[in-house]
Formats: structure tokens, sequence, C-alpha cells
């Protein structure tokens, strides 16, 4: 079982009054999907309409179990704490977090009737995966409610560093919401590094390697997982003629430049959009770049609209390729081309297949599926991807163009140099990403989380040998998974 925050479905109202649902866009759905189908899964989730009690049913072969969630709640609970205290405060603050005891009840209140939901459906014994920040208090009160469920948990964006994390006023209760589970699973190492780090200095667990001893007796074990996405798939669906057709459509259109860049985001601050329009406004600014000869597009999917600072984000970047375009001062097509709007797949795959040089330049990123999407699109080991080293997709990537995107000059040099670049150089890079990106698909990563989760249930996971202290020291391993011994507690041992 499935259990995040919304079900992987928008709701269509058709003419004649009845209501169908069709699978909806968006990181998590894109990358549970498949694995879903292949293991016959039930998912828990909003529906996205507020003030509704539905019941659960079928949507192309998936099971849905919808949680209620009231307008009030929506507010309070998802665009409130989810959004405008977690979603910041988990990408190094680069907006500010709001702290409101308001928000944080409705948090508690909302986890708990997911909880609940969670317990009335499952089958004795079943694994629960459970998603991201919205919902990290479910793994326990899952775990008190019904003890026989094998309880994993995976982390979307990025786990922060210790000493932003403790902003939070709640800091400790998610962290013991976070250890219901058997398995939690983050993006990057540094991510669960700095989780087993906060649950030794706050809650004085121990923990050794990638395991903690958790408060009943269980190891609980914190580990990364980098996410992936459907490679084969969306290659396949770029490679179709109709396909291939649409991005020459793409590219006649705007006047068949000789360089499309390309940028896709869903419309958030964490995703530097700002940053690089800049860098590509001075470049055609400073005569560097020819809007004769290359464009750009960027497709931004409306998002979080109730949220002000995403109002706000959205009023700049209207006014900031506004002022770029009529700069530019010629009767003609605009050098940016910016696309407010949710696509579907085709229409995604031919912009991908169409472009080529990628631009992704998150601040902060927990992976960013759109530079593993670009790269599965292409038919040939051409194009380029420029990439932020703070997306976690930068640790797997490391043959795209990496730049800071606070450098506005180096992402400037870099834009050029992946621009101009000569044929082999591009090649050598696209050939050992398209590698990468094809060999740790989704599948990839489902398998990898699932097969843990099911070594930490069945107890075959070793909890980790002291490491040998000084030289023939005999150390070897000093017990078994569970019940250490008092004296085994690190904190104030000097490894933080
Ligand atoms: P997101 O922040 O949503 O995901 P990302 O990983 O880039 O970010 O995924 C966005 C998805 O939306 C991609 O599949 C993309 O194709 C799609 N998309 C973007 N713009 C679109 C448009 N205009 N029309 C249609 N589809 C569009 C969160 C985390 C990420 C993490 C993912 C998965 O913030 O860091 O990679 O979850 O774990």
């Amino acid at each position: 079982m499935v259990v995040a925050n919304r079900l992987p479905v928008d709701r269509v109202e058709n003419p004649d009054g009845t209501v169908t649902w069709r699978t909806s866009p968006g990181g998590l759905v894109t990358a549970l999907e498949p694995v879903m189908h292949s293991h016959d899964g039930a998912w828990v989730g909003w529906h996205g309409a507020p003030d509704e009690v539905l019941d659960p049913f079928e949507n192309d072969g998936l099971e849905l179990v919808p949680v209620p969630l009231s307008a009030q709640e929506i507010e309070d609970y998802y665009e409130g704490f989810s959004n405008a205290t977690l979603w910041p405060l988990y990408h190094d603050v680069v907006a500010p977090p709001e702290f409101r005891r308001e928000w944080w009840d409705a948090y508690v209140r909302v986890n708990q009737r997911f909880a609940d939901r969670t317990a009335d459906v499952a089958d004795q014994g079943a694994v629960v995966w459970v998603q991201d920040y919205q919902l990290q208090l479910v793994p326990q009160m899952l775990r008190e409610l019904r003890p026989d469920l094998n309880i994993g948990f995976f982390l979307h964006i990025p786990f922060p560093p210790t000493e932003l994390y403790i902003q939070l006023p709640w800091r400790d209760q998610i962290l013991r919401g976070l250890l219901g589970a058997d398995l939690v699973g983050f993006q990057l190492g540094g991510g669960a590094q700095n989780f087993l780090r906060l649950v030794r200095q706050r809650l004085h667990l121990e923990t050794r390697r990638e395991h903690v001893h958790a408060a009943d007796g269980r190891t609980v074990m914190a580990r990364a997982y980098p996410i992936s996405i459907a490679a084969a798939s969306l290659h396949e669906l770029a490679s179709s003629d109709a396909t291939a057709a649409r991005a020459a459509e793409i590219r006649a259109d705007l006047g068949e430049p000789k360089t499309l860049f390309l940028g896709v985001d869903r419309l958030d601050y964490t995703k530097g959009i700002p940053e690089r329009i800049q860098a590509f406004g001075e470049l055609v600014a400073e005569g560097r770049i020819d809007p004769d000869e290359a464009a750009l597009v960027q497709v931004a999917t409306p998002s979080r609209e109730r949220v002000e600072q995403y109002r706000h984000l959205r009023d700049d970047i209207d006014r900031q390729v506004g002022r770029i375009n009529s700069d530019v001062g010629r009767i003609g097509r605009p050098p940016i081309t910016y696309l407010h709007a949710s696509y579907p797949r085709e229409e995604m795959a031919a912009l991908y297949r169409a472009a080529d040089v990628m631009i992704v330049t998150p601040l902060r990123d927990g992976m960013n599926l759109v530079a593993k999407e670009y790269v599965a699109c292409r038919q040939a080991d051409d194009g380029a991807l420029v990439l932020s080293e703070f997306a976690g997709a930068a640790r797997e990537l490391r043959q795209a163009y990496l730049i800071n995107p606070h450098d506005i000059d180096g992402l400037k040099e870099t834009m050029l140099e992946a621009m101009n670049a000569p044929a082999r150089i591009k090649s050598r890079r696209m050939r050992l990403l398209r590698r990468q990106v094809f060999e740790h698909d989704i599948e990839h990563w489902a398998r990898a989380f699932l097969d843990d989760l099911n070594r930490v249930v069945q107890g075959k996971v070793e909890w980790p040998s002291r490491p040998v202290v000084g030289s023939g020291g005999g150390g070897g391993d000093q017990g078994e998974l569970h019940g250490p011994a008092p004296s085994r507690h690190e904190h104030g041992s000097g490894q933080d």
C-alpha cells in the first residue's frame, strides 16, 4: 500500500454530469505509478476536493482509498504546515518558514486521519509505504494502531542540516513520527546522515552506521535511495514518429533556432527559474547569444497558487520575461517563450526531444526528475544538460554541466560552453548520462527500497559491529540486532 498526500488521479467532470478520474502529473505520481501497477497495490490519499467524503474506488486497475480534508484543513495542514513551514525549512530556508501552532495542530490531526484510514484497510502484515513531508507522523501513528504492518517511509525532498532543522518547534515529534517506520528512505546519503545525527542529539538514541535502536527495541534503518524515472517507457514515447513530428514542429514554430534552450519546472521558488531567465537575458543583452540563432522555452506548471510566496513568484517571472522580451526591441519572435501551463506526457517528450540544451537550476532540490527525463528522451548521444549542484540528481549525473545557480556569471559561461561544445564532447558526456539513467530507473529504486524494507522486517539486517580501535584489536561483532547493552549509547562520543 502507498500512503501519500494525494491520490494519483484528478477528477474530470464530463459535460453529461458524470465524473471520471484521470491519472495526474507530478513528481511523486510519475515515480510510483509503474511500481504500484506491477505490485497490485492500493493507494491511500486525498482525492483533491474539499469537504467531500468518498468511498474507495478503482481506477486503471488501482484501488484508491480517499481521505477527506476540509477546506480549513487544506489551508492549515497542506498550504500552511506542509508548504509554508516544512517546504521552505527543508529546502535550506530559501524562503522564510512560518511557524504557526494552529497549522501544527491541523498537521497532527490530518496525519492521524491518514493513519486511521490506512489501519482500517491494510491486510494483516501488509507492506505500507508512506510518502513524503506531508505525512511524517503517520509511521508512528500507524505502528501504534497496527504493529503487524511493515512500514517504510520515503522523503522526496531534502532532509535539512541539523542547524536548520532544529528551528522547528515540533522537531522531536517529527523525528519520533519517522522512527515509527522500519526503513526511512532519503534521496541522498547526506539527508540520512542529518536524520541519524538528530536522532542521536535530540532523542538520545543509539545509532550505528545506518541503524537506530528505537525506544521500543526495534532496529530502524535510514538510508539513501535516489529516486528515478521510468526511463525505457519515456524513451519509447520520445522515439515515436508522432513525437518526432511534434518536436520538428516546435522547432519550426520557434523559427528553427540553431540552439534551443529548455527549462521545465513546477513553478516553485526552489527551482531557480528567475536565475536562469536572468542569465539568458544577460547573454542576449550582451550580444553573446543572438536571438535569431537561439531561443529559450520555459515551461512552468502552475503550483500551490494559494500560497502567497508562489503568487509573488509568478508575478516576478511574468515581469522578468516581459522586460527581457521587450528590451530586445525588434519585430519578430521573442527570445523567451514562457508557458505557464501543465502539458501531457507526449508534449513534454516532444519538448525534451526538441531541446539542445536543458537548463535545470534549482537552489535546492531533493532529486529533480526533469534532468533525468531529458536524458531519457535523447535519441542519440547529443544534447547537453546544465544542472545545479544543489539538485540531488547532480550526485549521479556527474557528466552534466554542473553549475552553482547563485553564480549568474558562472551559469552564463556554462550555458555558452554547453551551447558551443564540440559534438564529440557532448556525445561523450551524454553517453555516460544515458547509461546512468537507464541502469538506475524507477524499478531499480523501488526494488532497492522494498528489498531493504523486507530485510529489516525479517530481522536480517545486522546491527553493525563497532569499528576496531587500535591495531589488532579483536573488535568483531559485539552483539545481535535487538536489545543492545546500555553501554552502547553513543551520544557524547564525539561522532557529531
Ligand atoms: P517536484 O518538485 O515536483 O518533485 P521534479 O522531480 O522535477 O520536481 O518533478 C516534476 C515532474 O513534473 C516531472 O516529472 C516533470 O515532467 C513534471 N512536469 C514539470 N512541469 C510540467 C509541465 N509543465 N507539464 C507537465 N508535467 C510537468 C518532488 C521533489 C523532487 C523529486 C521528486 C520525486 O521536489 O526533488 O525529484 O519529488 O521524488
